[in-house]
């Protein structure tokens, strides 16, 4: 199986200096909820794209916790850069906590990275009620799937044409990840990250209402 890939051009990493052309800096946050079954690999892909690590062992998460990370963007089309700090709440799997406490996890996200386990096919399919779930709390907002555990490359459940059915039903596109090997997992944050952004400048192009400061 492939992964679907997307060539994007405007986020950039840390590491890259700015263009030339970049005039202006501003400052964003952003709150991403990470959604799916249990033991998908939520938890993991935090630990991994925050402090790098990977741990085989499996502790259920037994309430939403959080975990911050700065991002750097560039759009070079809007001549902007932006300073985003991610804060990534990690939920707890269970069904019946999330029917409970849905609105208090879900209040304000404006983006949600959906996780489920290339190993196990139900877990793909149950993003569907995750969708519904977020939907009826906070509308329409980006979602990225991340279609975790691509390491286990004997044991994957499900191929392609299941990935396009999600996508189109979530309006979202799907990745690749390992949050033991770290493949796709920058990419997946960084492109969800650039996409909340995206949003946020269309809905509100006066730039002044955020930090700004030429460079
Ligand atoms: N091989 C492999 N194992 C993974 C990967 N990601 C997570 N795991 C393992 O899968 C198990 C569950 O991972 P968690 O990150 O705790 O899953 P979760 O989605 O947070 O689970 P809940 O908190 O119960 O909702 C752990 O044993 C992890 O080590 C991966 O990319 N590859
Ligand atoms: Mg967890």
């Amino acid at each position: 199986m492939v992964a679907t890939r997307e060539v994007i051009s405007f986020p950039r990493s840390k590491s890259s200096t700015p263009a030339p052309c970049m005039k202006r800096t501003i400052r964003m946050k952003a709150k991403v909820c990470l959604v799916g079954e249990p033991a998908v690999g939520k938890t993991s892909l935090i630990r991994r794209y925050v402090s790098g690590h990977f741990d085989d062992c499996y502790v259920p998460t037994l309430q939403a916790k959080f975990a911050t990370k700065r991002l750097a963007l560039s759009f070079e089309e809007q001549e902007l850069k932006v300073n985003l700090d991610l804060i990534l709440w990690d939920i707890v799997g269970d069904k019946g906590m999330r029917q409970l406490l849905k609105e208090a996890y879900f209040f304000g996200a404006q983006g949600i990275l959906a996780v489920c386990d290339v190993t196990r096919r139900a877990t793909l399919e149950e993003l569907r009620s995750w969708w519904k779930s977020v939907m009826d709390t906070v509308g329409e907002v980006p979602w990225v799937v991340a279609v975790n555990k691509s390491d286990l490359r004997d044991r994957y459940a499900f191929g392609e044409e299941k990935l396009h059915l999600i996508n189109d039903l979530l309006n979202s596109t799907t990745h690749f990840t390992s949050a033991k090997t770290g493949e796709g997992v920058e990419h997946s944050f960084e492109l969800l990250g650039s996409r909340v952004v995206q949003r946020e400048l269309s809905k509100n192009r006066d730039l002044s209402l955020y930090y700004a400061h030429s460079v």
